[in-house]
C-alpha cells in the first residue's frame, strides 16, 4: 500500500525554511498531490503555548522541562501525522526532532539525553537540511528577539546539525545550499523530493533509526 511521503525541513533561523516549505507544499497541490504542512514547535496548543511564552522570554522554565515541552509538542501530533500518511497525504515538516536534539545539546544538555524523549515518533523519509552561514542569515534581516536567535548559539547549532546529517541517526539527509538565490534554493529542494512524488511503500519509520 503506498502511503503519503513525511518530508522534515530542518535549518537555522531565516534559512528559508518556511518560505521553501510553503513553496513546496504550492508545488505539490499544484502537481495534484495530497500534501499538508506542519510547523513546529505548534504554538497553537496548551504545550505549545507554554513553548511559545518560554521562546519570547515571558516565562522561564529548566533547559530540561522545556527540552520535554518540544518533544511532547511532538507526540500531541504523532497519531494524526501517522493517520495522515497512511491516509495518502504527504507530510511536510517546517523542523522537527533534529531541531529539537540540536538546540537543546548546544545549550550543553547530554546529546543522548536530548534524544531520548523522541524516540519511536515518526521518522521522516527525507529530510531537507537548508543550511546557511549564521551571518548571511543575519544579513537576510537580522534575528528576532526570541531566545536562541544570536549568532553563537546558530553557529553551534549549524554545526550540530552537520553532524547530525552525518551520523546516520536522521535517515536520509541532504544538505541544500539555503544561501542561494529563492528559486534555485526552491528548484534544490524539488529535486531531492522528487523520489517521494508518488507515495512512499511500506510502513513509516521510527525514530530513532
Ligand atoms: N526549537 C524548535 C527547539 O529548541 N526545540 C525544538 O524541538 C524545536 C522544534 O525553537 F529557535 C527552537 C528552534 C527555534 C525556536 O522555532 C522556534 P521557530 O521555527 O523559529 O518558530
Ligand atoms: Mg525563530
Amino acid at each position: 500500500m503506498t502511503r503519503g511521503a513525511f518530508i522534515v525541513i530542518e535549518g537555522l533561523d531565516r534559512s528559508g525554511k518556511s518560505t521553501q516549505a510553503a513553496a513546496l507544499l504550492a508545488r505539490l497541490h499544484a502537481e495534484g498531490i495530497p500534501a499538508a504542512l506542519h510547523k513546529f514547535p505548534d504554538r497553537t496548543t496548551p504545550i505549545g503555548q507554554m513553548i511559545d511564552a518560554y521562546l519570547r522570554s515571558e516565562a522561564e522554565l529548566d533547559d530540561r522541562a522545556v527540552h520535554l515541552l518540544f518533544s511532547a509538542n511532538r507526540w500531541e501530533l504523532a497519531a494524526q501525522l501517522n493517520a495522515t500518511l497512511a491516509a495518502g497525504t504527504t507530510v511536510l515538516c517546517d523542523r522537527y526532532a533534529f531541531s529539537g536534539a540540536v538546540f537543546s545539546t548546544s545549550k550543553g544538555l547530554p546529546a543522548a539525553w536530548c534524544r531520548a524523549p523522541d524516540a519511536g515518533l515518526p521518522a521522516p523519509d527525507l529530510t531537507l537540511f537548508l543550511d546557511i552561514a549564521p551571518e548571511h542569515a543575519r544579513a537576510r534581516g537580522g534575528y528576532g528577539a526570541e531566545r536562541y536567535e544570536n549568532e553563537a548559539m546558530q553557529a553551534r547549532v549549524r554545526e550540530l546539525f552537520a553532524r547530525m546529517g552525518e551520523s546516520g541517526d536522521a535517515g536520509m539527509w541532504v544538505t541544500v545550499d539555503a544561501g542561494q538565490a529563492q528559486d534555485a534554493v526552491a528548484r534544490d529542494v524539488w529535486t531531492a523530493f522528487e523520489p517521494f512524488a508518488r507515495g512512499v511503500e511500506g510502513k513509516v519509520g521510527q525514530l530513532w533509526p
